[in-house]
């Protein structure tokens, strides 16, 4: 047996069970592997999973969870070209499995598969000892980085990572970050930096000041204190900024980006609020030429590059370290907007 953290239906208050039944290796399908977790990070996801507001039900009773690392310790009967082996360290992350065949995955946006296994959502995640995962989605992490420090790159890092990427921004661009004191919004601060980006950062709080202008943002904004979120942008930015990658868990967070980017400046989504619409003048997005994207974690490839990154010490998690057994306090802060970056649960306590 094992401890676990259970949402045992939707909305229901979390159970920490210290008798929850561990799969055994006998019983593990071709291409899944059993991983013996020691960290994993919690992300504003695990929250919406848990309080089931998407349009998209998550299953019941749920382990959440999907920022996790840990060791291989059996891998199901009859897998063939297992790309990972027993006691590699490996890290779970949102997406845990895709068929590998059909057309979004053979172009790599495999998180679009119409077959994808969603690690802590559709099925158990890592907020537990032991996780059945899938050897062709574990991603092995660089030797050289802790794996505390490793877990939130596998959600928050790999999903900015990307997103950054994807910006449409050159060297010495503007990009204004809302959420970037948050998880995931920290790690786009160090991603964009990186890049060679200048950093507008909005949030609020003295912590999230300090954090974010620690980590290389160059300007920050509060928004719960500014009086003229536009105006103080433009000016921050000589004009409008090149692009706004908007990690808030609130539709706020996105409201005005199409009047404070530049003309050609382009929107990238990636928080997700549970039910909001983009209120985006069609007027000003054409005569603006505005893009608007939309960025969805990451495909195998963006998590090496991502670890990759951070096992280089160009990107760090800045993660305060809880027991497994006080998840629920941990949601109870994040619902409150007080975590200054991530939470990293150990799941040996
Ligand atoms: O693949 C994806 N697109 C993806 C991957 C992972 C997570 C999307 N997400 C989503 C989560 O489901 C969540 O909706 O991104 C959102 C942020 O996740 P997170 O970084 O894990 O949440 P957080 O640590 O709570 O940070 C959110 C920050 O947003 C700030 C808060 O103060 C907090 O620091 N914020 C809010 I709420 N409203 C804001 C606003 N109007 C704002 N910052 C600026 N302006
Ligand atoms: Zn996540």
């Amino acid at each position: 047996v094992q401890t676990a953290a259970v949402v045992p239906a939707t909305g229901a208050p979390l159970e920490v069970r210290r008798d929850h039944p561990v799969k055994q290796a006998s019983e593990l399908a071709p291409g899944e592997c059993l991983v013996k977790i020691e960290y994993t990070g919690v992300c504003h996801t695990d929250l919406h999973a848990a309080q089931g507001d998407w349009p998209i039900p998550p299953m019941t009773p749920l382990i959440g969870g999907h920022e996790g690392v840990g060791h291989i310790v059996a891998i199901g009967a009859h897998t063939s070209s297992s790309p990972v082996k027993i006691g590699d360290r490996v890290g779970i992350k949102w997406l845990a499995d895709s068929c590998l065949q059909c057309e979004q995955c053979r172009k790599g946006l495999e998180q679009c598969c119409s077959g994808a296994k969603l690690s802590g959502y559709t099925v158990d995640g890592t907020f537990s000892q032991y996780v059945v995962s899938f050897v062709n989605h574990v991603s092995l992490i660089p030797e050289g980085l802790p794996s505390a420090d490793a877990a939130s790159i596998l959600c928050a890092g790999v999903t900015t990572y990307r997103a950054i990427k994807y910006s449409q921004t050159n060297i010495g661009d503007w990009i204004v970050l809302p959420g970037a004191g948050g998880g995931l919004g920290h790690l786009a601060i160090q991603y964009a930096v990186a890049k060679g980006l200048r950093v507008v950062a909005v949030d609020t709080g003295e912590e999230k000041k300090k954090l974010c202008l620690s980590l290389g943002a160059e300007k920050w904004i509060d928004f719960r204190e500014t009086k003229d979120l536009v105006g103080d942008i433009k000016e921050a930015t000589g004009g409008g900024a090149h692009s706004a990658v908007v990690t808030a868990a609130s539709s706020s967070g996105y409201e005005q980006a199409i009047d404070y980017l530049r003309p050609g400046g382009t929107l990238m989504a990636v928080g997700l609020p549970a039910t909001a619409s983009l209120n985006a003048s069609i007027f000003f997005t054409v005569f603006k030429a505005i893009k608007i994207l939309g960025s969805y974690v990451g495909n195998r490839q963006d998590a090496v590059e991502a670890l990759d990154i951070a096992a280089r010490g160009k990107v760090k998690v800045h993660f305060a370290l809880r027991p497994l057994g006080d998840l629920k306090d941990v949601y109870d802060g994040m619902s409150a907007g007080k975590i200054a970056g991530r939470v990293v649960l150990d799941c040996s306590q």
